[in-house]
């Protein structure tokens, strides 16, 4: 997708701040941090929303929690605890439409969420 920020962070066009990548994901720094760790993993192909998964493309959620255990564990939160969030839409405050995991801990985390 040519107008998608995060297709140009795959593509290399735009150079964020990595911590992970694999042959299926990107996981990067959130560029308006909310905790100590705010990473945001990727799959590397264009889904606008978590509507859009489907039976050929759910293995990739499960490789983005994959290296968000990852990124928790390098960055020293796994066994302090961390959460992982995926937004859909504007209701639950998507503004980027390529799915993304917001991996955030180094800080205790609120229950419910705002
Ligand atoms: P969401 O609101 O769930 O769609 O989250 C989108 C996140 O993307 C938000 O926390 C800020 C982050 N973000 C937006 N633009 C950029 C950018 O150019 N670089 C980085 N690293 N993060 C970005």
């Amino acid at each position: 997708m040519a107008d998608c920020l995060f297709c140009k962070m795959v593509s290399g066009k735009i150079q964020p701040d990595i911590v992970y990548e694999d042959e299926d994901v990107l996981a990067f720094r959130d560029v308006n941090p909310q905790a100590p760790t705010h990473v945001l993993v990727i799959p590397k192909t264009h889904i606008a929303t978590t509507n859009d998964l489907d039976a050929d493309s759910a293995h990739l959620v499960g490789k983005c929690c994959l290296a968000a255990r990852q990124v928790a564990i390098d960055e020293g939160i796994a066994e302090r605890g961390y959460r992982m969030i995926m937004n859909c839409n504007p209701e639950a405050g998507q503004s980027v439409y390529h799915i993304h995991l917001h991996v955030l801990g180094g800080r205790p985390m609120n229950w419910p969420p705002g």
